[in-house]
């Protein structure tokens, strides 16, 4: 017979902190999280309360002062990371988590327009997220910031089996890809992948990214290179366009994405 008396229940641990999570509210979360800059709180607000019609005016506005990679970067995305941790805290579900989803993708559509383009492409890269695996927005995020530094990105979308990367790398000879897997069940596919294109003697960076992979792991399996965020990305790519091989991008990735 366990004996409960004289028992202290203030000194257990508690697995969910009712009382914590029923004060939280996505306006205490956000006072925390939101940019301190107004125009760029406004822009990540619309996303974070899924203001659909707002968030094209709201967009517009902040084009006037502020440049579209930081609106993208520093608004929509932070907007959408709060929801992220409201989602994570049980106060937003699937469906806020898919309305804000979109407000962000119309808001990435409106400021992605006014970024430069139209120049001579650096070359290739090969985006996708891994076999099984639904997530796609922070890869979608990431094609945004590789074709504005001048690179075309052939987005395979979201998932893609690995037989299909591996064709379509095959045909379109790009100079890195990429692969994002949200899941620990998904990642392995980055190995596997990796794997076939060593036995096909194609030697070129495969990044795995996305928050399932850390930077061990994604230096785990040869070819393999990581990114942690997005806006990283391209200063890695660039890396690779003049010359390194993904053995040199982990010797220097620490300098690379520092830029020291
Ligand atoms: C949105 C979301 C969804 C959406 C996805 C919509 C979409 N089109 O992407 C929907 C509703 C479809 C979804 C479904 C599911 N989800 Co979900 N989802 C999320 C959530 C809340 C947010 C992810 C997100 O988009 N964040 C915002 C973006 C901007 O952040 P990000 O992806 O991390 O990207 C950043 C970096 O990772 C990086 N990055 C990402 N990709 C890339 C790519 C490159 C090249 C580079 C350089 C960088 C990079 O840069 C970005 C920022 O700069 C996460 C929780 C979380 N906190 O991550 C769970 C989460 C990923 N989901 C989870 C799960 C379990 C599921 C489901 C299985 C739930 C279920 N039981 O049905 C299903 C999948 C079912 C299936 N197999 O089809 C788990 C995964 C757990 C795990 N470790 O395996 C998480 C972590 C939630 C949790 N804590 O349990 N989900």
């Amino acid at each position: 017979m366990v004996e409960y008396k004289g028992v202290d229940y203030g000194r257990i641990l508690k697995r969910y902190d009712v009382e914590a999570q029923n004060q939280a509210t996505p306006e205490s979360i956000a006072k925390k999280m939101l940019p301190s800059d107004s125009t760029l709180s406004s822009v990540a607000e619309c996303v974070l309360y899924m203001k659909f019609k707002d968030v094209g005016p709201t967009v517009t506005e902040a084009l006037k002062t502020k440049d579209p990679l930081t609106i993208i970067n520093d608004g929509l995305v932070v907007g959408m990371e709060v929801v992220a941790k409201l989602y994570a805290e049980h106060i937003y579900y699937l469906p806020e988590i898919m309305m804000a989803a979109k407000t962000m993708e119309i808001g990435i559509a409106i400021a992605e327009k006014q970024l430069p383009g139209g120049r001579e492409t650096k070359g290739l890269v090969v985006m996708h997220a891994a076999e099984g695996d639904p997530h796609d927005i922070g890869k979608n995020i990431a094609a945004v910031m590789v074709r504005s530094s001048g690179y075309t990105v052939i987005d395979m979308g979201k998932d893609v089996a690995v037989t299909d990367v591996i064709d379509e790398i095959k045909k379109s000879k790009p100079i890195m890809v990429s692969g994002t897997a949200l899941m620990t069940t998904t990642m392995s596919a980055f190995p596997r992948a990796a794997e076939l294109l060593v036995q096909a003697g194609i030697d070129i960076p495969y990044m795995a990214a996305g928050g399932a992979v850390n930077r061990e792991y994604a230096e785990s399996f040869d070819l393999g290179i990581y990114s942690d965020k997005a806006p990283q990305t391209p200063p890695i790519i660039n890396k690779i366009k003049a010359g390194y091989d993904w053995k040199r991008v982990r010797e220097e990735w620490d300098s690379i994405v520092t830029g020291e």
